[in-house]
């Protein structure tokens, strides 16, 4: 059979289309590390949060050298804490759960987005290179205020980092027991 010249141009270019529009679905799917809220942060009784070990006291944890961990609390119609504070070249972990209603969790310009649901916990890590601003915000629609439920990411030079009145009596005792400094 004779395909004519233009006719073989045309299947090839619609062909890579194809394979093309099928690649931008893959990467958006597995390449670009999104990934679905499950309960890999565990599970917790929503109504009991201050009687939680972590979630009583939100807020940031010294884990390791250039390791912390973030716990928060989503409720109408703000985040515990409001302003988080964690120093540049680190990894951040954050665990997000919700008191009430679903909300959402976005750290703006990172990767980190997250729905935060009553009873679970949502577990993101994040790698903070730059020192900067980041708005945090609730892109679930909670209620009345929901346009109001802000937070803010404060990432701060290294020499400039301290845990002020963010740390808990617990991370106190975690970097008394030889965590390094930063
Ligand atoms: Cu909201």
């Amino acid at each position: 059979m004779h395909v004519h010249k233009y006719e073989k141009l045309w299947l090839i270019a619609s062909l890579v289309l194809i394979v093309g529009f099928i690649s931008t679905i893959v990467f958006g799917a597995v390449g670009a590390g999104v990934k679905m809220v499950d309960d890999s942060g565990g599970q917790v009784n929503a109504s009991g949060l201050s009687d939680h070990p972590e979630f009583k006291d939100p807020g940031v944890r010294k884990v390791g050298s250039n390791e912390y961990e973030v716990y928060v609390v989503a409720q109408q119609f703000i985040f515990n804490p409001e302003t988080i504070e964690v120093p540049a070249n680190s990894n951040v972990t954050f665990y997000v759960t919700s008191r009430d209603v679903i909300h959402g969790f976005e750290v703006v310009g990172t990767n980190a987005n997250t729905m935060a649901v009553p009873g679970e916990v949502s577990k993101i890590t994040v790698q903070f290179d730059e020192p900067g601003e980041h708005g945090i915000v609730c892109n679930e629609y909670c209620g009345g205020a929901h346009h109001d439920m802000e937070g803010k990411l404060i990432v701060r030079e290294p020499s400039n980092f301290t845990m002020g009145d963010q740390s808990s009596a617990q991370m106190t005792n975690q970097e008394t027991n030889g965590t390094d400094e930063a």
